[in-house]
């Protein structure tokens, strides 16, 4: 198996209260701009604008994105074998500031999160990643300036993969869930200070790759999901729901076809429940969630995914979520169709790197960006979405009423915290 990881994608119903009301702004200004015109309609076919590749000190393997100095736009921090970690500032305009070394260990991280571990501290976003070499998670506490301060390491298990953050217990505080690439799965609780509890296990015996991490019951705590395709594995994807203690229930399987990798969680039917979405080493299926954590029957579809690095965002601008896909000759776009289903694959031009990107809105358009790291030439390459090849225009169509937005009453009873920002992963529908 290759080095193919992502990031937690979902929010829970809390957080995605933020998204929300990110996409009724969203919503509301493409009903204006569809309304404007009266004459003909020029459209474009989605894609991203040519590369813009800024240097780093070391070779990059990740990224992933966050406001990390406070100024309400959305950096690049880059990571790599070196051990370094590399923030790049983005001035809002889809441009970055040059990269800077903000921290530093001895041992190579891998699978980065973002996110606020340090309860008291709340405004400053740290990021979150493992030390196999050590068998510790290793947690680069935010100065909220960009850089980050010493980091602070809790003694794992041997050969620890990947540390999703999460909050399992429902106590506001981040925690962590660690497995080791193998059929070890196991939970530590954070304290709040950057360090975590003893790794108790959760239970689950099949593979555990990485964790798909969100409130899939809505319940206030999160819950897991496995693809359990690795050797000998049940070619399932295994839910776990969360006790609320930090322990789970038992695994409840959905058959989803051979070899699914992932499984990450989003909404991709716009009905606010986190569905899951598969990505393996073929084709993939989206799970429909219902919202009492359970989920649909399988939905497959076709995309250009054999080992490849996903990420998810909306990079038409339509309120949408999308999936992209680093590939060995560029990247893939798969648009969501909004009810668990997508449009044929688009390719687009991306640096060949084989790392994994992120997505994140770096201008003030409605859709998501990608930044992807170059390996062969140390440094992060920004994709802007946009138009890519310019389609036929489109005949003038009637301009249709708004769309009353159900979720509306919904949105204004939920208050978004800054700490439930802060806890948006890098990578995810950003
Ligand atoms: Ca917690
Ligand atoms: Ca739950
Ligand atoms: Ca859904
Ligand atoms: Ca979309």
């Amino acid at each position: 198996m290759n080095t193919f990881v992502s990031p937690r994608f979902g929010m829970s119903r809390r957080r995605r209260a933020v998204s929300l009301l990110a996409a009724a702004a969203l919503t509301s200004g493409a009903l204006a701009a569809t309304a404007a015109p009266a004459s003909a309609v020029t459209t474009c076919k989605p894609g991203f604008a040519p590369a813009v590749t800024y240097r780093t000190a070391n070779m990059s393997l990740y990224t992933a994105t966050a406001d990390f100095n406070g100024d309400h736009r959305t950096d690049v921090v880059a990571y790599g074998p070196s051990g370094t970690a590399e923030v790049l500032l983005g001035k809002g305009d889809g441009t970055f500031r040059p990269a800077v070394i903000a921290g530093s260990a001895s041992a190579v991280m891998t699978v980065p999160s973002v996110g606020s571990v340090n309860s008291d501290d709340d405004n400053t976003v740290d990021v979150i990643t493992v030390d196999p070499v050590g068998g510790a998670v290793r947690v680069f506490p935010g100065n909220g300036d960009g850089t980050f301060a010493t980091a602070i390491s809790t003694p794992a298990m041997a050969n620890v993969f990947s540390a999703v953050p999460g909050d399992f217990n429902a106590d506001g505080r981040l925690d962590v869930l660690v497995t080791d690439n193998g059929n070890t799965s196991s939970i530590m609780l954070g304290e709040g200070d950057g360090t975590f509890q003893a790794p108790v296990g959760t239970g689950f015996t099949g593979y555990s790759y990485l964790a798909g991490v969100d409130d899939f019951d809505g319940d206030g705590d999160d819950d897991v999901a496995f693809a359990d395709g690795g050797p000998g594995g049940s070619s399932a994807v295994q839910v776990i729901l969360s006790n609320g203690d930090g322990s789970f229930g038992p695994a409840a399987p959905y058959a989803v076809g051979t070899g699914p990798v992932l499984a990450l969680p989003a909404d991709f039917n716009n009905d606010h429940e986190v569905d899951l979405i598969t990505v393996g080493m073929s084709d993939g299926v989206v799970l429909l969630g219902k919202g009492d954590g359970t989920f649909q029957d399988a939905l497959p579809y076709t995309g250009n995914n054999a080992m490849v690095w996903p990420t998810l965002g909306d990079y038409d601008g339509d309120g949408r979520t999308d999936v992209a896909f680093a590939s060995p000759t560029g990247g893939s776009l798969l648009l969501g169709k909004g009810n668990g289903a997508f449009q044929a694959p688009v390719t687009f031009k991306a640096p060949t790197s084989g790392g994994m990107m992120a997505s994140g809105r770096f201008n003030a358009d409605s859709k998501s960006d990608l930044v992807v790291p170059s390996m062969s030439s140390s440094g992060v390459s920004v994709l802007l979405a946009g138009c890519g090849t310019p389609a036929a225009p489109k005949p003038a169509v009637k301009p249709k009423p708004a769309v009353k937005l159900k979720w509306k009453t919904k949105v204004k009873l939920e208050k978004p915290k800054l700490k439930e920002i802060k806890k948006v992963r890098g990578g995810g529908v950003k």
